[in-house]
């Protein structure tokens, strides 16, 4: 049988002690049985970026990892993967900033992972390449005459050609990109505006199933939305929520609603504007002043990048307004935690939550969305507030559908929700889990190795 091999930039190695939070290593914890390999950054800094990798194999799973230079990682992790693709594919014009150096740096570390990864390939091996910082891994790998199948997942969502092509480099991107033969996608849309890009940048017309010839080869591009494991996280947040951590928090919120997020504390999230939502909420029904508690876990994300240091700051003053003019001796809105909180104890808030408050500006899917879906009580559930530009929204119709940008929607989705009553959010719950259950982890693993599965492997002389 075919052994799998995933790359991604950072790899989650069992026992890591600085783990990063992530819908990623959540995503492809399925796909990871014994016997793969996974390839990318040990998340560690050093002189120079290694060349040979440091190998542990745990639970039958082989971990490679390389150590990423200082130089390397400002140009390649900070420069151009996350200042200027992630804003860009996460539709933040005004934050994209481009740098030819980190270009070339980003370039070169894809070089030094495919340098690296090709002497540990097999003959039959089949390579899962992962996001946005490693677009061009594949001609990389092509050049030092890797002839395997190859795919590659975007987790973020794609844009049209009128922003695509914003980038300096845009064609040379997807040139590099198309020497895969799977291209996968959250949703439809993102497929779409990725042939779009094919078509207008590389003058490439691609057929209605996605697939075009790229220098005599078939390019595939599919869509296959990435999921959750529905009964483990419900098992998980039915023990959680009779647990010590969930019962604490039901106890301190003296018979007071739930609302939670959860999220990478990210600009694309749409925090601070969840927070001026609540405001909106408690000045126009203070019906629901002392009646509501909002907790916001927000784990920390790329703090040494100066956005999302400031976005910290931002998110805090929001916060520290909001409670200062609404809280009463005993009573404080919102609760706003920015450390990371264990897997299990999150489910288990989730359960207990009236509200799910999922709002990002845009996300490529957002797994919270899923898993405050599975968490819940079938009998007593809750109820998803979703923006409209998560991928997720795609498949959870049923959750109040709102628009991230006005904080006035998201109230009055609030309140709706506060007060929907039980036939209603039965029926709203069971729709959408039969949808997340329909587009589980394990799907999305095997819809997408599937398509790589039977791609026609490329001839030497031709890739
Ligand atoms: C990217 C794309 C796409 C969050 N805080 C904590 C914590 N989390 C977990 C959540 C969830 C995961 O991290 C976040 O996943 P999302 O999908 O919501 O978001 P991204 O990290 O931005 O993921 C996204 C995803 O890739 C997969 O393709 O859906 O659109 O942006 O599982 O529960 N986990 C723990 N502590 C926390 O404090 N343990």
């Amino acid at each position: 049988m075919a052994r799998l091999v995933i790359v991604s930039n950072r790899v989650p190695v069992p026992g890591d002690r600085n783990p990063a939070a992530g819908g990623l290593a959540v995503a492809l914890a399925d796909a990871i049985t014994p016997g793969s390999l996974w390839f990318g950054w040990s998340g560690a800094r050093a002189t120079a970026t290694a060349t040979r990798p440091e190998i542990r194999t745990v639970a039958g799973i082989t971990f490679a990892t390389l150590d990423l230079g200082e130089t390397d990682y400002r140009r390649y992790y900070s420069g151009f993967a996350n200042s200027t693709l992630y804003p860009l594919l996460l539709f933040r014009l005004g934050l994209v900033s481009f740098r030819k150096e980190d270009y070339v740096g980003y370039r070169a570390v894809n070089r030094a992972f495919a340098a690296a990864l090709a002497p540990l390939l097999l003959p039959d091996d089949i390579i899962w390449i992962h996001d946005y910082h490693l677009l061009p891994l594949g001609l990389e790998l092509r050049a030092l005459g890797v002839t395997q199948r190859i795919g590659f997942f975007l987790h973020t969502p794609f844009v049209p050609p009128a922003l695509f092509s914003v980038l300096p480099r845009a064609a040379e991107l997807l040139e590099a990109l198309c020497a895969c033969d799977v291209i996968g996608f959250h949703t439809e849309d993102y497929r779409a505006a990725f042939c779009d890009c094919v078509t207008a940048i590389l003058g490439i017309r691609p057929n209605a199933d996605g697939g075009f010839l790229h220098r005599k080869r078939l390019v595939q591009v599919i869509v296959a939305p990435v999921g959750i494991d529905v009964g483990s996280f419900t098992a998980s947040a039915t023990r959680a929520a009779t647990g010590a951590a969930t019962t604490g928090l039901v106890q301190s919120l003296g018979g007071r609603q739930l609302a939670v997020s959860v999220d990478r504390l990210d600009y694309a999230k749409g925090l601070p504007n969840r927070i001026h939502a609540l405001d909106h909420l408690l000045s126009r029904y203070p019906t629901h002043r002392k009646r509501i508690t909002f907790l916001q876990i927000a784990a920390p994300s790329r703090e040494e990048l100066g956005h999302y240091r400031g976005l910290r700051r931002e998110l805090d003053r929001a916060v520290g307004d909001i409670n200062g003019r609404y809280s009463e001796p005993d009573w404080t809105p919102i609760r706003h935690i920015t450390r990371p909180v264990r897997r299990t104890t999150l489910a288990g808030f989730h359960r207990r939550a009236s509200l799910g408050v999922v709002t990002p500006f845009r996300d490529g899917m957002n797994l919270v969305a899923k898993e405050y879906v599975a968490a819940q009580n079938p009998a007593d559930p809750g109820v998803l507030v979703l923006s409209r530009f998560a991928g997720a929204a795609e498949e959870l119709g049923d959750a109040l559908i709102v628009n991230p940008y006005d904080a006035e929607e998201i109230a009055e989705a609030m309140h709706r929700g506060l007060l929907m009553p039980l036939e209603e959010r039965q029926a709203r719950h069971a729709a959408m889990l039969a949808r997340i259950r329909a587009s589980s982890a394990n799907r999305f693993c095997e819809r997408f190795l599937a398509a790589l599965d039977g791609a026609p492997e490329p001839t030497p002389e031709v890739s």
